[in-house]
């Protein structure tokens, strides 16, 4: 900004002044030189006025009126208007009741404008403009390096990078973790085939999530304008964010726990609702299965090969020359009943339903019928209807932008909702256009926006293009609700803006077969989850191309601890379920399959949390364990090919899944299990201390093994999984196979286990086994409902806590009663104790000496009858 600084000091500029590179007042330029769009300059750097506001300060600087206000005492928003006209109050992303949230604020006495919470001090200071947000210990949370700027209605913020900060979220960008040295684009975007390095694809979540020094910030910056975000990309310590129009409307919030940030998110944007529980369970598709007696035969074979499955997916071609809302009746004759006798296999069908409308007029095509009839299509500037070339020909775009024409396009799902479709896949919704250089709709193509809060007005593409795939979903979503109030929606979606998750799952668009493509579902699905979407899911064995037998093997092992396990490719490639490549490979899906079903009771509990607080269910490890690293910096950075599902278990696959090399699992502090075996995991350090007789140990507590003289016989014992194989006496060295992923247990869980079924329908048989990882801060919890209504929210549903503790030489395991009223399929508990003191062996149930057995790992069993009242185990 040097060459503008001399203007600067009348603040409103006109356009002659100021390059408009990426980062503006890198060169000045003269006006002949000025790019189209780039209006006059405004520098928000002298504060002219301000005036308190019940929960903040309004500032006045020449031509520009900034408010900063507390929503809470960790949430700051700042919006900006121009010409004395702030920016409609209205959002897409933001819920109503967060923005009209207002905490208590203090002045400050000191030469700034701004305030105080009880958490955050903000200072606005008048002689540069320049926002400044702190803590209460005065470490700094935000920062402008420049004053906002604004070019013509184009504007930037910038703002200070620390020396050791990272920068997490932007929904589904790829790449790797961390964003830092990067910069982004976000503009929906149909991006067959993308890559690692490809920008933009599907999505556009303007928020990020930053780790400074062990604390969390949070930043969603509310505008839906092609934006764009760099992350020390462009100038080395700054982070810039801006967009070419619409409102300055951002939220920065504190942690400082990255937890927080995230649940902060989801209090701002709402959290994923609960899913039905079949979605969480193996789901098979393909682009197409072409007809009716192919899927019969999939789903036959699914049952007789013992994969266990959920659902079954119909693309594109089982409709009639691809117009959404048929069924093309050669291929599929019986599709109804299709649905019925799938049902009756406990398959659930999910059914692609793209959001353009072929324009067929007067030939009895309801969804152009009615939808023109209740002029529902978007326009052109010249009032006549938009028509864009998609898969079913030439097409016409819902108006999903007004409320009226989102409860129409909820109405279309009828016919396959009453037959007993489950669920719907909204694909297409970038929108896609073809034949376009822009793959999409022009940019002047007018929305009319109607509702949701706004004021009713026209808006163009420019403005509604990156909302245009969430609003599809909303109308998906509603529309269901509508139809059937007391069942849980299921909808997937390709595009979304922030919020979206409030009404779809997601996945990743069309990866590709490749070993690369494997590795990138990692962090692709650990930023899509801390940016809300935390039912996200890659295409498993890649879309574009034909997986190698170890590829899909491998990618169908950690797809198995994903939110969404879905095995899909595209048309042309060769078929991709389970059973290809031979019995051999089979066999080795198959246990990883088996395993994600006897893990359903905890990925339903973790869902259900995330359905509460917004926490995702593939975490970072850095979510959990945010002071892991000494220097304060995310482990992760470390051991980037590791994630927890959930809070408990840690997945560590190679970090180049087709590399033969040996490579070291990196654990987070305390005491960790390997998940196969049930056995405490020690490091060569932890070995070397054993041999000299050293309790095992980088716990508090004194952990060794429990010695049981009784049968053998575990009422729940590991799936039978290859072993990892150690490369050398360091167990955490690992040498990669096909059939083995190693998949540790935070020791203090106390994970809840069922035994096999075939699909989420199957009521399990025996007791729900409780396998207790003794260590610190030991706790657990299962989550229990009908797992497709909404009953839990009037008290059907069941919940359980259970805790353990180490004192004197025992240890002892606190099952909670039950809350909730839903009665569950157990009758009797199987507590399974791993890492329990080595003394002499006796099991109490509430005092009562009880029978016990040994079980995996060196654990004891203990089987309980479930009163529902809850009982304590003493092992010692
Ligand atoms: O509907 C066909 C495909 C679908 O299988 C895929 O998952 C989507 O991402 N769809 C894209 C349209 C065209 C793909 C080339």
């Amino acid at each position: 900004m040097r060459h503008c600084s001399a203007l600067r000091s009348a603040s409103l500029l006109l356009a002659a002044a100021c390059s408009a590179s990426l980062f503006w007042g890198q060169a000045a330029v003269t006006p002949s030189t000025v790019p189209a769009g780039v209006g006059p300059v405004l520098v928000l750097d002298k504060v002219t006025s301000e005036e308190p506001l019940p929960n903040g300060v309004r500032v006045h600087f020449a031509g520009a009126v900034m408010e900063v206000t507390a929503l809470r005492p960790d949430v700051v928003r700042v919006r900006v208007g121009r010409d004395g006209q702030m920016p409609e109050d209205a959002s897409w992303a933001v819920l109503p009741e967060a923005r009209a949230a207002k905490a208590a604020v203090t002045r400050r006495s000191d030469d700034a404008a701004g305030f105080a919470t009880t958490e955050l001090n903000v200072a606005i200071h008048r002689r540069t403009g320049v926002l400044r947000i702190t803590d209460k210990e005065g470490r700094l949370v935000e920062e402008d390096l420049r004053p906002l700027e604004f070019h013509g209605t184009e504007f930037r913020l910038t703002k200070r990078m620390g020396k050791e900060e990272h920068f997490f979220g932007l929904g589904d960008k790829p790449g790797p973790l961390d964003r830092r040295n990067q910069a982004f684009t976000l503009w929906n975007s149909d991006m067959f085939g993308w890559q690692e390095s490809t920008d933009p694809i599907y999505k556009s979540i303007p928020f990020f999530l930053s780790m400074n020094e062990g604390r969390a910030t949070g930043v969603l910056m509310d505008n839906t304008y092609r934006s764009s975000f760099d992350f020390g990309k462009e100038l080395r310590d700054a982070v810039a964010f801006g967009a070419p129009d619409g409102p300055v409307d951002y939220y920065v919030w504190y942690g400082p726990e990255p937890k927080r940030v995230v649940e902060t998110y989801a209090w701002l944007t709402g959290p994923s609702p609960l899913p039905p529980i079949w979605s969480l369970g193996y789901q098979q598709s393909r682009y197409s299965y072409m007809t009716e007696a192919r899927v019969k035969e999939v789903a036959g074979r699914l049952r007789a090969d013992r994969l266990p499955a959920d659902g079954i997916w119909l693309d594109i071609d089982y409709q009639d020359r691809n117009r959404p809302f048929t069924v093309d009746t050669a291929a599929f004759p019986t599709f109804s009943q299709m649905i019925a006798d799938l049902a009756k296999q406990q398959f659930h069908v999910v059914t692609i339903t793209d959001l353009h409308i072929a324009k067929l007029p007067n030939q009895g095509y309801t969804p152009y019928d009615s939808g023109s009839a209740g002029d529902h299509f978007v326009k052109e500037p010249d009032g006549s209807v938009y028509t864009g070339r998609v898969w079913p020909g030439p097409s016409v775009f819902p108006d999903f932008t007004q409320d009226a024409s989102r409860a129409w396009w909820g109405t279309l799902y009828k016919t396959f909702y009453d037959e007993g479709v489950a669920g719907f896949w909204n694909d297409m919704n970038e929108p896609a256009v073809f034949d376009v250089a822009s793959k999409t709709m022009p940019d002047d193509v007018q929305h009319r926006i109607e509702g949701s809060g706004f004021r009713t007005r026209t808006a163009d593409h420019l403005e509604m293009h990156n909302v245009y795939g969430m609003q599809n979903t909303r109308g998906t979503y509603e529309g269901l609700l509508a139809l059937k109030p007391n069942e849980r929606p299921f909808v997937l979606t390709r595009a979304s803006y922030a919020g979206g998750q409030r009404y779809s799952a997601t996945w990743t668009g069309d990866n590709s077969s490749t070993w690369n493509h494997l590795r990138q579902t990692t962090p692709q699905l650990e930023n899509l989850g801390l940016s809300g979407f935390a039912m996200s899911g890659a295409d498993v064995g890649g879309f574009a191309g034909t997986p190698q037998p170890e590829l899909l093997t491998k990618w169908l092992e950690i797809a198995a601890f994903q939110p969404i396990d879905r095995d899909h490719t595209a048309k042309g490639t060769a078929d991709q379920e389970p059973w290809v490549h031979g019995p051999e490979q089979e066999a080795i899906r198959r246990r990883f399959i088996e395993e994600r079903y006897h893990l359903l009771p905890y990925l339903y509990t973790v869902a259900e949390e995330m359905s509460r607080t917004g926490l995702p269910i593939v975490r970072p490890l850095f979510l959990e364990f945010p002071h892991a690293a000494k220097d304060g910096h995310p482990i992760d950075l470390d051991a980037g090919s590791e994630f927890l599902f959930g809070p408990d278990i840690l997945v560590a696959p190679a970090p180049y899944p087709d590399e033969l090399d040996a490579y070291r699992v990196q654990l987070p502090p305390g005491a960790w299990y390997d998940y196969w075996t049930g056995d405490r995991v020690s490091t060569a350090a932890e070995v070397s201390s054993r041999d000299a007789e050293q309790p095992v140990g980088g716990d508090k507590e004194q952990v060794t093994s429990v010695q049981i003289k009784t049968a053998p016989t575990a009422p729940s014992s590991p799936s039978p999984q290859a072993k990892a194989v150690p490369a050398s006496a360091d167990p955490l060295m690992i040498t990669p196979t096909v059939e083995h992923v190693p998949v540790y247990v935070r020791g203090g869980a106390i994970l809840p286990i069922q035994s096999l079924v075939q699909s989420t329908e199957e009521t399990p048989k025996g007791p729900l086994t409780l396998r207790v990882y003794v260590g610190q801060d030991c706790r657990g919890s299962v989550y229990l409902d009908d797992g497709t209504t909404f009953a839990y929210k009037r008290g059907e549903f069941l919940r359980m806590d259970s805790t353990c503790t180490v004192s004197g030489g025992a240890v002892h395991v606190n099952v909670g009663p039950h809350q909730g009223r839903f009665r569950p399929w157990w009758t009797e508990l199987a507590v399974e104790v791993h890492g329990g003191p080595a003394v002499a062996a006796e099991a109490r149930v509430d005092g009562r000496v009880s029978e016990r057995t040994s079980g995996p790992g060196g654990s004891t069993v203990v089987t309980v009858p479930d009163t529902g009242k809850g009982f304590e185990i003493v092992l010692r």
